[in-house]
């Protein structure tokens, strides 16, 4: 498939924005500003952006913990300053800062994952049999981590997607680390094809760093999902610049992060590569590059007012109804 220059430039506006919004978010996690950590998207914007960013409103998507799913809420269109005043425990979050870090927006499709990594698995396949049988071509896509590809609800789901030919796509961001734990020493093979193989789920490894190249992939996936040809499986090589999470050791096998190898990871940021390739390409001048930056850096600063005006969510009252329908 091709895509049009505004789709090309929507897709590099929505890739400056995740960046802007990650060196946000470790601002705010640093000045004590979070209700608790943060694990920063820095070198893993891609999967999301690309991801989303072409996906209908009604389709239902699954974040992955990196950037907190700030990459993915852009692409979906979602009011970011509101998902992370949520994230603050304000009363102008999306669930009215009863939610924390783990909130949903429901009328645009985006569901909050639980702490417990891989259980989103599961509720990706209900959301997606609800998808089959309503038949409006709506599709699931769910995000995940290489090293949350080891829960067993990965199984468990992929099997009856398979079985049941359901319209869910698994996009695998695999930075090739799990919190300090290296790829090698998680799984005994070089990339996941083995795993979607086993249910017979078409694969695609694509480069994870090309904003571009993800959504390609994870667009014609999408599509024949919902013509009814079921599941597909995208892996995304792609990298974690950073730690973990904000203020964690950057450390991985036991042993910190050599600075050769982020050196060598940072050659490869999704954002460059992308201007650089709209550039060439004469899709994008050096003025709008100025444009989107500056668009993006006045988008900051209204979220940063809002947050900071917005006053903190202390009241009781509202958790049962927030908990309970009536
Ligand atoms: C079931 C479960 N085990 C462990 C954790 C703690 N934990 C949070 S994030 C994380 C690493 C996840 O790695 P991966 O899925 O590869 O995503 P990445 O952080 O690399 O983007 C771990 C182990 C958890 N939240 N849930």
């Amino acid at each position: 498939m091709e895509f049009t220059k505004k789709d090309l430039l929507k897709l590099y506006r929505n890739i400056v924005l995740a960046q802007a919004y990650d060196q946000f978010c470790i601002r705010m996690a640093m000045q004590g500003k979070l209700l608790s950590f943060y694990h920063s998207s820095a070198g893993g914007e891609a999967p999301g952006v690309g991801g989303t960013t072409f996906l209908r409103p009604d389709d239902i998507i699954y974040r992955h913990l990196r950037g907190h799913g700030v990459p993915h809420m852009i692409g979906k269109g979602a009011s970011v300053r509101e998902y992370l005043a949520e994230h603050c425990g304000k009363t102008t979050g999306c669930s009215k800062g009863l939610g924390g870090i783990h909130p949903s927006y429901p009328e645009l499709g985006i569901f909050g994952t639980g702490a417990t990594l891989g259980s989103q698995f599961p509720l990706s396949v209900g959301w997606g049999l609800g998808a089959k049988k309503k038949n409006k071509g709506q599709v699931v896509v769910i995000f995940t981590g290489d090293g949350t590809m080891g829960r067993g609800t990965w199984h468990e789901a992929a099997n009856i997607a398979a079985l049941w030919k359901l319209p869910v796509v698994y996009v695998c961001e695999n930075n090739r680390i799990a919190q300090y734990v290296e790829f090698k020493d998680a799984y005994p093979f070089e990339n996941m094809s083995r795993l979607p193989a086993a249910f017979g789920i078409p694969y695609e490894e694509v480069d994870g760093q090309d904003v571009i190249a993800v959504a390609k992939a994870v667009t014609s996936a999408v599509e024949k999902a919902r013509k009814g040809e079921g599941p597909a499986f995208i892996e995304c090589q792609t990298a974690r610049f950073g730690p973990h999470g904000v203020g964690n050791p950057n450390k991985v096998g036991g042993k910190p992060r050599s600075e050769e190898e982020v050196a060598e990871l940072k050659k490869r940021d999704a954002i460059e590569i992308c201007r650089n390739r709209l550039l060439k390409d004469k899709v994008l001048t050096q003025k709008e590059v100025k444009r989107i930056d500056a668009e993006a850096a006045a988008e900051i600063a209204d979220a940063e007012k809002f947050i900071d005006a917005s006053p903190i969510q202390d009241d009781p009252a509202q958790l049962a109804p927030a908990l309970y329908a009536p």
